[in-house]
């Protein structure tokens, strides 16, 4: 049997040598390690939380919250140093990267420009990612179609399941070109509409993904883009089940984010999938632990998923008698954030080579 003394000076142990040793992470990697054992599964903090149960009842709450406020303010502190860090690298490499143009003769500029015109390029972050998923998904057994960009209203509407007027259609503020009649061909809002051409061929059964680039009328933010890239996937098949779908995630998660990450799924809504989920991930930066990015919650949403719904199937010429099949659909920019902590997905777009020589 523990008591709440025992607790307290058990937390002030704690809390002395998580600073102690914080103070010596002098990089990013070393901070994450230290953040892992001091605030992961098998920290001391975690041990002492377990141990409550050993605990008078009367004492078990002042105990909990103890251990709760310790926990929160190494948390703050993490991420106090962590920012510091990163700034501190941003600052570094803005010296070593500056190049004055005005202080090299000509023949040296010259030098410079052949040397910089000779040194390979990469593909870009979105592109990579983009490539990864890819790569992950065939290996699963899937195969990539493409889709226009340009699409009607029946396409990214209204074969799945939204009809004109449908209050469901302001989940996406779209852009129309002015094009046949008013409000009938527009810039495809997800990737969606890519699963209705796939489904009208008839060709099934289907196991495919769908990447690519959509549009909203979103204004750009730190988690928002107009112009943006999404991968949708799309099963059809005889006695296809949700059990199904919740598999294919989970293999797909710890096949893309690597062994010990998971996927779990919350109820939401989609028009075109009943019942519908969101998915999310185990948190790639803290692998679960609980950091900012995730907002101590160890989970991040990563996009939706659900059963195709039977009237997609009818819109679609499939009879949902004998197939059912489920979709999934989620951001690659959103995903290449995560995993890089980039605070502001607009750097996605700058063109700023500091930032995209770092991937
Ligand atoms: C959809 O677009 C659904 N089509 C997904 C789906 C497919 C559900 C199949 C069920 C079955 P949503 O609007 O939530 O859902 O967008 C999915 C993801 O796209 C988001 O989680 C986010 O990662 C990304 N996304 C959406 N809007 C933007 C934006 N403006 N900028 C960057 N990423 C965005």
């Amino acid at each position: 049997m523990t008591d709440i003394q025992t607790i307290r000076s058990a937390l002030e142990d704690v809390r002395f040598d998580a600073e102690r040793r914080l103070g010596g992470a002098s990089d990013l990697d070393a901070l994450g390690e230290v953040e892992r054992s001091i605030l992961g599964k098998r920290s001391v903090l975690a041990g002492l939380g377990a141990s409550l149960k050993d605990l008078d009842p009367s004492e078990r709450a002042e105990a909990g919250r103890a251990i709760q406020q310790a926990r929160q303010a190494l948390v703050e502190l993490v991420g106090e140093l962590r920012r510091d860090l990163e700034k501190r690298d941003a600052e570094r490499r803005l010296v070593e990267e500056r190049l004055d143009l005005t202080e090299i003769s000509c023949a040296a500029r010259r030098l410079a420009l052949h040397a910089s015109s000779r040194s390979a390029g990469h593909l870009h972050l979105v592109t990579q990612t983009r490539d990864e998923l890819e790569d992950t998904f065939i290996s699963m057994g899937f195969d990539v179609v493409e889709g226009p960009e340009v699409e009607t209203d029946w396409y990214n509407f209204e074969a799945l399941n939204m009809p004109p007027d449908h209050p469901a259609r302001g989940m996406w503020d779209t852009l129309y070109l002015r094009l046949g009649a008013p409000e009938t061909v527009l810039l495809r809002t997800h990737t969606s509409p890519v699963q209705v051409r796939l489904m009208s061929k008839g060709e099934l059964p289907i196991y495919s993904v769908m990447p690519g680039r959509c549009y909203r009328r979103d204004t750009p933010d730190a988690r928002h883009l107009p112009v943006f890239h999404q991968i949708e996937g799309l099963v059809v098949d005889e006695g296809i089940t949700f059990g199904d779908m919740a598999g294919v995630i989970e293999v797909f998660t710890e096949a893309f984010f690597g062994k010990g990450m998971h996927s779990r799924l919350r109820p939401s809504f989609f028009p075109f999938t009943e019942p519908s989920a969101e998915f999310e991930v185990t948190c790639p930066i803290c692998a679960g632990v609980g950091c900012r990015t995730c907002s101590g919650s160890g989970w991040i949403e990563l996009g939706g998923c659900g059963m195709v719904d039977p009237n997609v199937f009818v819109a679609t010429g499939i009879d949902p008698e004998r197939y059912s099949g489920f979709a999934f659909g989620f951001g690659i920019d959103r995903l290449a954030q995560v995993r890089t902590s980039l605070p502001d997905m607009r750097a996605l777009l700058d063109n700023d080579v500091r930032f995209v020589s770092q991937f």
